[in-house]
């Protein structure tokens, strides 16, 4: 039977009285401020997740990985793990010269003592890790577009870990990972990697898994690049959370693996193998990309078209974890139950529930039954995915001066707060200007710049849930559209034109401003010396000139509750 591995962990971490000294020498040291990607592997160097390694890696490791998915000293090592650094970083570092490595915010993590700098061979690195140069391949693209030109290895000493505010709880390094376990008595641990929320069929599976293997659960989602502002994040891992308490409490664990994606197929799926025996777990089992969303199959990651777990299987006991199939659970109706797809009879009435119509049903308000999944795990979802009455909106009126923008939005504010719901903001074109710009003028540049601070407020409001009504005059389609894809990205955006005639502004001019234009007196003035460009399919268009204000608003809500945005 297999038992957990009892290799010594490499934490790189110095000690108390080291990290004075080091504090101090540093301050003569060049820095390096790492990305978010490589404050991960930073991470996992420092707290053991990357043991044995000791270091970014020298050219002789990268090569011999690269190679023979093994280190020069013969251990088995599936991906590289290097730290990039630009041309010009590359020129002001010599070897032997020691490294201040430090976070976004300047906060210093670890000392490298440089052993080597060299340039990066792209294309070759690309060829053997991804098995293409295209570019249509993630792995490949990301090696291309976002890593640096040259890498640069040598050995850490730790200053302290990367800071996480967020779920602190949850974030154990390795050694307090098996001490829990030792504390808990649990020989055999099967670590589970997912990236999406688990429902009920995983949490079968895994069930399943476990007690065929008299093991415990760890439940160890990688959650590297999330940034902790990102909605998403705190939905999915509120969803573990609300799903850890639905199996038996003496079989599972949940943490947080600071890992980032390196797109790296049968290897990257070899390497999350080794980080979790390093955890102190002895088998290891993975979905990722979540289900088809046609079918229940689920997706396996990334490039290969080959079984992901050949690799592993090749490698396993020389690595010393071993990997367990993820066994697809269906639910049998007639049954009550979840049953593996080989026990279940044909004949039998299963039933499933696609990524994309679980979407749907999230997006739709509609029902998801917990035979799905526990509806608390389906509560987080539906903060994350709003049905459409509860998402924020923005309604982007548009048009020239005095063609009745802020009139209709004044109306339609009103009539919003009549109905409650949702807090609703009114970012009127003169507001905006009094409070957020009173700097700017009306030259393009200012407008522009004018227009997108209303497009940021709109977006972070829409975020929140809210409803903002904009009300400038937003005379180019850019500026527009970039608005547009920022809001889109929170909820609905609803762009209004309001397409009054020029001559039917003219003629109310009730600042008397296009007399002035027109005399000359005020220069770049909307329709008359600076261009409006019209709205190319804009979601409503409200002629004021045969609409009264309240007619105009109230097709905008029509608009809104036709569509399902307001009930
Ligand atoms: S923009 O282009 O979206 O930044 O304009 P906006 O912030 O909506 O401001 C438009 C109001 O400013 C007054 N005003 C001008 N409008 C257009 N062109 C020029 N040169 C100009 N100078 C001053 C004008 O009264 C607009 O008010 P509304 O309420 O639209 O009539």
């Amino acid at each position: 039977m297999i038992t957990p591995y009892g290799g010594v962990l490499c934490e790189l971490l110095a000690q108390e009285g080291r990290v004075a000294d080091l504090k101090m020498e540093s301050l003569s040291f060049d820095s390096i401020d790492l990305s978010s990607r490589q404050i991960c592997d930073l991470e996992l160097l420092l707290n053991g997740g990357f043991s044995p390694l000791q270091g970014f890696m020298t050219q002789e490791d990268y090569e011999s990985v690269l190679d023979q998915n093994r280190l020069k000293n013969g251990m088995v090592w599936p991906l590289p793990i290097t730290l990039d650094i630009s041309e010009e970083k590359a020129k002001s570092i010599s070897i032997h010269d020691r490294i201040s490595l430090r976070d976004q915010e300047g906060c210093l993590l670890a000392i490298l003592s440089v052993e080597e700098i060299w340039e990066i061979d792209k294309k070759r690195e690309a060829q053997e890790l991804f098995g293409t140069i295209d570019e249509a391949h993630r792995g490949v693209k990301s090696l291309y577009q976002k890593t640096n030109t040259h890498y640069i290895g040598g050995k850490l000493e730790g200053i302290q870990l990367p800071v996480h505010y967020d779920y602190k709880m949850l974030r154990l390094p390795p050694a307090e990972v098996r001490i829990k376990f030792k504390q808990l008595g649990w020989r055999r641990v099967v670590a589970f990697q997912t990236n999406t929320p688990l429902h009920r069929a995983e949490q079968e599976m895994t069930l399943n898994a476990i007690k065929s293997l008299d093991a415990n659960l760890l439940l160890h989602p990688a959650v590297g690049l999330t940034k902790p502002a990102d909605k998403d994040f705190h939905a999915r891992i509120r969803c573990f959370i609300e799903i850890e308490k639905k199996y038996p409490s003496n079989r599972i664990m949940l943490s947080l693996l600071p890992f980032a994606t390196k797109n790296g197929g049968q290897k990257e799926d070899l390497l999350q193998g080794i980080i979790r025996r390093n955890y102190g777990c002895c088998y290891y089992m993975s979905i990722s990309g979540g289900r088809k969303s046609d079918s229940f199959s689920f997706v396996q990651s990334d490039n290969s078209n080959n079984n992901l777990s050949e690799l592993f299987d090749q490698y396993e006991n020389e690595v010393g974890i071993k990997k367990i199939p993820a066994k697809e659970m269906l639910y049998v109706e007639d049954k009550a139950q979840y049953l593996p797809i080989e026990e279940i009879v044909q004949g039998e009435k299963t039933r499933q529930v696609s990524d994309k119509e679980l979407r749907r049903r999230l997006v739709e308000g509609l029902q998801i039954s917990e035979w799905f999944s526990p509806s608390e795990v389906i509560r987080e979802l539906r903060e994350l995915y709003r049905s459409k009455d509860k998402q924020g909106i923005t309604i982007f009126f548009t048009g020239l001066s005095g063609a009745g923008k802020s009139t209709i939005a004044n109306v339609l504010l009103v009539k919003l707060l009549e109905m409650r719901g949702r807090p609703v903001t009114l970012l009127d074109g003169d507001i905006v200007r009094k409070n957020l710009s009173s700097e700017l003028g009306f030259s393009k540049g200012h407008r522009d710049i004018n227009v997108k601070r209303i497009g940021f407020v709109a977006s972070e409001i829409t975020k929140n849930g809210g409803i903002a009504i904009c009300a400038p005059i937003a005379p180019y389609k850019n500026t527009r559209e970039y608005n547009r894809a920022l809001i889109s990205r929170y909820g609905k955006y609803v762009e209004v034109h309001v397409s009054t005639p020029l001559e039917v502004c003219e003629k109310r001019d009730r600042k008397g401003l296009y007399a002035k234009a027109k005399a000359g007196l005020i220069k770049g003035f909307t329709g008359i010396d600076d261009p409006y460009e019209l709205p190319e399919s804009p979601e409503l268009k409200l002629d004021t000139s045969a609409l009264s204000p309240e007619e105009a608003a109230q097709e905008v809500l029509l608009y809104l509750e036709n569509n399902g945005y307001i009930k």
